[in-house]
């Protein structure tokens, strides 16, 4: 969790002058909003830069699916439990389509589960809080997917054809996930004064997290301007998160919840919310290893691929058999 898993080598934005003919080509396509695609020349940089992202974004899709495994044998419902199962089934394939838009890049797949194993990777802060009652798994659906559809759809148009294209299903799925989580808070808002203050304990909890998803603010964003230039960012990470905090206030106040920040206000002016201060610190604590469940998630991760060895194998060994079958034929 501690190192950056690759260096790009640039230490700050290229300007038109410092690039080559063949850099400036490549500039020039990504301004006209032409894809890259895999065979295309590129900037080792910008490769680095998307095995990064894809990378840590494909492995916060796995390790992602923890926190929400956890209540699998405890639904209330078996529609419930059907619906979590898909959710989490869902996950493992987004994933999977990241994976394989990393490799597109040059990497194995191997190579970065070794990385996130070895806890050189990193993925989203936000899996490693615990998920402590049935709420948790509406708050994950409503703010945690909800913020990831929010980052997400402007990466759907991305420069990186095979990201902006595994971002589109992506997308589509995360709708029905965010969907899904309000509906569980909707129905504890609606439930017993117990079943409220269970939601109410669940939105406090996953509040701040949530907006820590989106990254540092733009001041302390290392990667932002270059990222930007490349069109692999096209909003900041404090205005998706501005985004995100105008879109989810009022449906916390249709459910009859309070955000917990005493100085959240409407903004005539801006039209949109202040809020309050996050909490950096702790965000860097939860990237450093850290944080509630660092520990816990990378270890379950590990077992998780160790126990499966033997699947792998299997899967290897009839491959294989089904080679020397087309060969003798
Ligand atoms: N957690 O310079 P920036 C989901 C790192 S998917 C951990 O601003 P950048 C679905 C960052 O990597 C959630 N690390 O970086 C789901 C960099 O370190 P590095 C994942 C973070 O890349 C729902 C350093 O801080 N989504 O939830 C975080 O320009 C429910 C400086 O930051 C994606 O990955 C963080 N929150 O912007 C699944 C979306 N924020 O690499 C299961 C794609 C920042 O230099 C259940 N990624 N860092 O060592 C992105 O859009 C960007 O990578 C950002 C960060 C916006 C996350």
């Amino acid at each position: 969790m501690y190192a950056q898993m690759v260096e790009t080598g640039l230490k700050k934005v290229q300007t038109r002058d410092d690039m080559s003919a063949e850099e400036q080509a490549f500039q020039a396509r990504i301004d006209a909003g032409v894809k890259i695609e895999p065979k295309d020349w590129m900037p080792e940089a910008y490769r680095k830069t998307l095995v990064r992202q894809i990378s840590q974004h494909a492995h916060s899709e796995i390790v992602g699916q923890l926190p929400e495994g956890n209540w699998v044998t405890r639904a209330p419902t078996l529609k419930r439990k059907s619906i979590l199962l898909a959710k989490i089934q869902d996950e493992a394939g987004h994933g999977l389509y990241l994976y394989s838009a990393a490799e597109t890049l040059g990497v194995s797949r191997d190579e970065l589960l070794e990385a996130l194993h070895a806890g050189k990777a990193k993925y989203s802060s936000i899996f490693n809080y615990p998920t402590l009652t049935w709420a948790d798994i509406g708050a994950i659906g409503w703010l945690v997917d909800g913020s990831a559809i929010i980052n997400q759809i402007p990466l759907c148009r991305c420069s990186y054809g095979p990201y902006a294209r595994a971002m589109i299903r992506v997308c589509k799925e995360e709708s029905f996930h965010a969907r899904q989580g309000y509906d569980i808070m909707m129905q504890l808002a609606k439930g017993t004064p117990e079943q409220k203050a269970m939601a109410q304990d669940a939105l406090n909890r996953w509040w701040w997290p949530s907006l820590m998803m989106f990254g540092p603010s733009d001041a302390e964003s290392v990667n932002s301007a270059q990222s930007t230039q490349w069109r692999i960012k096209l909003f900041s990470n404090d205005e998706l998160r501005q985004r995100m905090v105008d879109q989810t206030v009022p449906q916390a106040e249709f459910l009859g919840l309070t955000v917990p920040d005493p100085d959240l206000k409407w903004n005539e002016e801006r039209g949109s919310y202040d809020f309050g201060e996050i909490d950096w610190d702790e965000f860097h604590n939860v990237l450093k290893g850290n944080g509630p469940c660092n520990k816990e998630r990378l270890r379950t991760r590990v077992k998780a691929w160790e126990d499966g060895a033997w699947f792998r194998e299997a899967l290897v060994a009839h491959a294989d058999k089904q080679g020397e079958k087309q060969d003798a034929a």
